[in-house]
This record gives C-alpha cells, sequence and structure tokens, in this order.
C-alpha cells in the first residue's frame, strides 16, 4: 500500500484545453506571418497531435508532405513566432481551466501533497498559462515544472515524468500522473505511473487500456456527473474526481 504523496500533471489538454484554440491557431499565425500557405484545420491538427511537441509536429508535416519542406532553423524560427502567439491568446484568457483542475490543485496543496508539471510543452507556454489561468502563486506551489526540450525524448518516452520525479526525490509508487492523451498515458506507464485521464475531444477515441480511472473531466459536485469510461480499481461515487479517489488509486 502507498500512500499519495505527489501528483504531476500535463499541460495541454489536461490543465486546459489549449490544442484546438490556442496551438493551432497559434501555429497558424506564424504560418500566415511567415507567408506560408499551409494552414492545420481542426480535423488535420487532430491527425498531427499524434506528434507530440511542436517542432517535431511541423517536421513531421514536412516529412509527409503537408508542409513545404523547410531548413530546421527556420523550423525553429516559426516555432519561436508561433509561442509568442500563443502566449498572447492566452494572456488575453481565450482558454479557461477545465472543471475540477483548479479544485484538486487547491486541495492538493492544502494537504501538503507535492505538486508538479510533466509536459512536452515550451516552458514559455507554460508560464503564460500558469500566471494568466491558475495565477502567479502557482510559480511556488508547483514544485518543479518540467517541459519541452528539457529532456531528449518527449511523450511517449517516460523522460519527463522520471526527470521531475528525480527533481522532487519522489517514487513512481507515491506518484499519480493526470493526463489527457494516449501518449501522456503510455508516457506515464512507462514511468511506473499510475495515471487519470481526462479526456477530450481530440483524445476521446485512444487507447486507455490499462489506465487507473478516465473520465470526460474531473468535474464539480455541483455540475451533472462525469462519464466514467474506464474505473479499473472500481472506486465507488465517481461523480467528480476527488483527491480521497486519487489517494484510493495510489493505495491500489
Ligand atoms: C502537448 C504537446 C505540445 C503542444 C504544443 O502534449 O504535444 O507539443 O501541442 O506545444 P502533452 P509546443 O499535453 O502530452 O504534453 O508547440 O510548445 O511544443
Ligand atoms: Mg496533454
Amino acid at each position: 500500500m502507498a500512500e499519495l504523496k505527489c501528483l504531476l500533471w500535463d499541460v495541454d489538454g489536461t490543465l486546459a484545453d489549449t490544442e484546438k484554440d490556442g496551438h493551432r491557431v497559434a501555429f497558424n499565425m506564424a504560418f500566415e506571418e511567415a507567408g506560408m500557405s499551409r494552414r492545420w484545420d481542426v480535423e488535420t491538427y487532430g491527425e498531427l497531435l499524434k506528434v507530440t511537441g511542436g517542432k517535431e509536429r511541423m517536421l513531421f508535416d514536412i516529412e509527409r508532405g503537408g508542409m513545404a519542406a523547410i531548413a530546421y532553423e527556420k523550423v525553429a524560427e516559426l516555432h519561436a513566432r508561433k509561442t509568442i502567439h500563443y502566449q498572447t491568446l492566452i494572456a488575453d484568457g481565450l482558454i479557461p481551466l477545465r472543471a475540477g483542475v483548479l479544485r484538486l490543485l487547491e486541495e492538493a496543496y492544502a494537504e501538503g501533497i507535492t505538486l508538479g508539471v510533466s509536459t512536452t510543452t515550451t516552458p514559455a507556454a507554460l508560464d503564460v498559462l500558469i500566471e494568466h489561468s491558475l495565477g502567479k502563486e502557482w510559480f511556488d506551489r508547483f514544485a518543479v515544472l518540467a517541459a519541452g526540450d528539457i529532456v531528449p525524448n518527449k511523450k511517449p518516452a517516460p523522460d519527463i515524468y522520471t526527470y521531475a520525479m528525480e527533481q522532487l526525490g519522489v517514487k513512481p509508487e507515491n506518484t499519480v500522473a493526470l493526463e489527457d492523451s494516449g501518449n501522456g498515458w503510455l508516457s506515464a506507464q512507462a514511468a511506473g505511473l499510475k495515471c487519470v485521464v481526462t479526456i477530450n475531444d481530440y483524445t476521446a477515441a485512444q487507447d486507455f487500456e490499462g489506465a487507473d480511472l478516465v473520465v470526460s473531466e474531473f468535474g464539480e459536485a455541483n455540475r451533472d456527473a462525469v462519464d466514467v469510461l474506464r474505473n479499473k480499481h472500481n472506486l465507488s461515487d465517481v461523480h467528480h474526481v476527488t483527491l480521497a479517489h486519487l489517494k484510493a488509486i495510489a493505495e491500489a
């Protein structure tokens, strides 16, 4: 039986639905600004999401012939501009936190559970979301912000979770990951973590075989009950996901 000591949070799709109306739009703004004809529509972006990391995603689109071939330096330049556009979109408050995120974070923080972020996104994109959607105090409340190119291999590789746990000095058995995607789940699983998945439109049909709990959202007491798609430990009363559920998952 292992005690819950740490929660590691994915960002895109988990804290907020940032992909469709945030990252995707920002990529298109960068393409347009650079005089490129490529646009990623909602469906195309869904296909491209199987590749994590914005630069990697562009390189994949180039490889498959979707985008005109350009040098890596140009890809990196486009990505830097994309990040600036993304920061503006988030700072404008266009993308709210998902239901239940702040509640769970606040409850866990109040109980002294170590909180960290393990994300594929660029640190500058993470920072703006923390500042504008969570609040500046969360820069200190997260004990580690593991993001982007800090590790050699992005999700589904375990590296970003392993890195965060090493920084925090916590063990996988005392840690639960919060994720939204198949790649995120695979990454958490490969790092030896239990995992709660909160799906969204882009990830609903992905494979979460073996995940501990899969829900439509974390939810809130005063909203409709969440849909429970997988409940490996037969947790009871999952109207919304509570800290007690996360503790029970760690202990299972
Ligand atoms: C998120 C990603 C990121 C974002 C874009 O995956 O794959 O690449 O889509 O961010 P996860 P950047 O939620 O699994 O971490 O352009 O900054 O890479
Ligand atoms: Mg995600």
